[in-house]
């Protein structure tokens, strides 16, 4: 068989040398990249592609695997002259042209990872820098960058619109909302508070207990596990007095039983209990031991979201073995970086039920809705500095 190498810079090129010598009909046996020296391979590779003319390679196709292709459409095209001739070069060039595209995405993808953002779509680069700024760990951050430029077509990825609905879709599958609570009528329903010291527990256990927006209409029955400071029991002991809500004290795990059959007419019943360090393994041990006892429908892991994103991270880790079902962030009002609970929502894989928004027993708490990662991390975080200057402490996280 009489093949023949052609070498250019491009496909194109290539197969325009390879119609000059062989003629329309030539058959492409083969096309690959070669170096041509230099450090740079990809400024520096040629095209190479081995041509042979139909009647110098007929013998080769009834016997090669690696030309029953190339027969085939020659075949064809013998059979039945009516036909148009099988665009034999354009499915070379796509061929070439999808090789093409494979190594520039690898390159784009690299260069996402080494953050040379100019190389990206405007709007996802904009993306990309504020996610990163609102605290949101960089692999996460990156990986959802990474993700839409592959799932997005080219007219979405220069719509911010396009851009903003898929990554606040794909920051709500990572921190996700906890359903409302389904109030039966037969049993109340359990929701206990559980937490490192000065997370808010009870002053969000007094929200619950206290707003419509939470069970503020329900009857509501409060139990306290914080018997080691007396100032404790007495905080909670007032609150209830002035709610008029009805308080049990558990001072041991075989007492669980008693106040809850006292509080059975409840819809709700809110545990409260003692902060425990997160290193604190004994203690961690000897509230399990309550919580099992009283069994709770919803045991919330309360954190407080202005102090570290490593501290929060212990925490979840420690609590886990309280089998810890929802997680609820105080202080809200007060931390700047909220893309921090992405990562501890993340991590803790589960679902985010309340937001504490300051020290009011109204209008300072509400569920957690996906929508606000929208403010939170997708928008410059610089707007809620704005926010605290210009006094807005109600409404502070929308
Ligand atoms: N600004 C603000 N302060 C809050 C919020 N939630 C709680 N606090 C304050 O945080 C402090 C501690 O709250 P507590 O409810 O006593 O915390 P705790 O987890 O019960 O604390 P221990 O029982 O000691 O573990 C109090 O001064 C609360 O007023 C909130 O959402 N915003
Ligand atoms: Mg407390």
């Amino acid at each position: 068989m009489n093949a023949e190498k052609f070498v250019a810079p491009t496909m194109k090129e290539a197969l325009a040398k390879v119609k000059r010598t062989l003629g329309e009909d030539a058959i492409i046996l083969k096309s690959e990249k070669v170096k041509a020296g230099g450090l740079n391979f990809l400024r520096h590779d040629l095209i190479e592609v081995t041509a042979a003319r139909p009647e110098d390679v007929q013998d080769s196709i009834l016997t090669g695997p690696d030309f029953a292709e190339t027969f085939e459409s020659t075949m064809t095209r013998q059979q039945d002259q009516e036909l148009p001739p099988r665009p034999r070069f354009e499915i070379a060039l796509l061929k070439d042209e999808i090789k093409n595209l494979r190594d520039e995405l690898l390159i784009i993808g690299n260069r996402i990872k080494h953050n040379k953002l100019p190389d990206m779509p405007q709007e996802l680069a904009r993306f990309c820098e504020t996610i990163g700024e609102s605290g949101v760990d960089k692999t996460l951050a990156i990986d959802m960058v990474q993700e839409a430029l592959i799932q997005l077509g080219p007219q979405e990825l220069i719509s911010a619109e396009a851009v903003e609905g898929y990554l606040l879709r794909k920051l709500s599958q990572v921190m996700r909302p906890a359903p409302a609570v389904e109030i039966r009528r037969k049993a109340p329903y359990k929701i206990a508070l559980i937490g490192p010291p000065g997370a808010g527990k009870t002053t969000t256990l007094e929200k619950l207990a206290t707003d419509p927006v939470a069970y503020g209409r329900r009857k509501v029955g409060l139990i306290s596990l914080d018997t080691n400071r007396m100032a404790a029991i007495e905080q909670l002991k007032t609150y209830a007095r002035i709610a008029g809500t009805l308080l049990e004290v558990v001072y041991q795990p075989d007492q669980a039983q008693i106040a809850l059959s006292r509080l059975a007419n409840c819809e709700i019943i809110l545990v409260d209990s003692a902060g425990i360090s997160p290193q604190d393994n004994e203690r961690l041990s000897s509230l399990k031991q309550f919580i099992d006892a009283l069994d709770p429908d919803e045991i919330h892991l309360v954190l407080n979201s202005t102090i570290r994103d490593e501290e929060l991270r212990l925490a979840c880790e420690k609590f886990r073995e309280i089998s810890v079902s929802h997680l609820t962030f105080t202080r809200l009002d007060e931390s700047l970086r909220r893309g921090y609970l992405l990562n501890i929502a993340g991590a803790a894989q589960k679902p985010v039920a309340w937001l504490g928004t300051g020290q009011n027993f109204t209008g300072n708490i509400e569920r957690f809705k996906p929508e606000l990662l929208r403010t939170w991390i997708l928008h410059s975080p610089q707007n809620d500095t704005a926010n605290r200057q210009i006094g807005m402490p109600t409404s502070p996280i929308s």
